[in-house]
């Protein structure tokens, strides 16, 4: 989208911009705003049918971010190691279907960034409070890495924290805002990355949580 001047010549900021990262990921400012009330109302749905849970590590450890899924495919994590399974451990059914208008967000998000053709079959969704963070880890566990992840940022501002290729390699912090969409993949899908702890606050779409969907071909 072009920057706009008003009246006097300022240049007003548009709502949609997009930047790039790095080669192979790049933030779509605003991408999701288009769909929020269509986007919302499809959480619920996902939620009411599978609820936020605490995933216990291989190692043991609790993860303070509430995890659901919704697709063909859902992200596990329990004393066994992380997998894909396609049934919610906690009913035994399989996890809701990935809305449509989860899908189109996302084919179209991958399709803007230069990843025509994605198609999900996984969707995690993360649930932070205030003071949850997610440590800096790889997404490795999808068999096709060829494949882009789209994340979806909902509700509460975070700050993203992108690295390289080894753990101790230094983090670029990216804010995120409600309805931006990262998009990830190529060169960049094995980098580093993490989201530092959510600070307290109020958004008017989720109140005081954030939200993040992010889509994978996982299988
Ligand atoms: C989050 N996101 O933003 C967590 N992974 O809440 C991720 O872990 C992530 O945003 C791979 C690609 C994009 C992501
Ligand atoms: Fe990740």
């Amino acid at each position: 989208m072009m920057d706009m001047a008003d009246l006097f010549g300022h240049v007003v900021s548009p709502v949609r911009r997009d930047e790039p990262l790095c080669d192979g990921a790049v933030v779509l400012r605003g991408f999701a705003l288009a769909d929020e009330v269509a986007l919302l109302q499809a959480l619920n749905t996902v939620v009411a049918q599978a609820p936020f849970r605490h995933l216990i590590t291989p190692g043991g450890f609790r993860m303070s971010v509430g995890m659901t899924n919704t697709g063909p495919l859902g992200w596990v994590s329990d004393r066994r190691g992380y997998r894909y399974d396609p049934v919610d451990p906690l009913s035994g059914n399989p996890w809701p279907g990935l809305p449509d208008t989860f899908l189109q967000l996302a084919t179209g998000a991958a399709a803007r960034a230069g990843y025509v053709g994605f198609m999900p079959d996984a969707c995690l969704i993360n649930r932070y409070e205030p003071g949850t963070r997610l440590s800096l880890h790889q997404d490795r566990d999808e068999l096709d890495l060829a494949q882009p992840i789209v994340s979806v940022s909902l509700g509460m501002p975070a700050v993203f924290l992108f690295g390289g290729m080894l753990r101790t390699d230094a983090q670029v912090r990216v804010p995120l805002a409600h309805g931006d969409v990262v998009v990830w993949g190529g060169p960049a899908r094995l980098r580093y990355h993490g989201v530092m702890p959510l600070k307290p606050g109020y958004h008017e779409a989720l109140g005081g949580v954030r939200i993040n969907l992010t889509f994978r071909k996982a299988g």
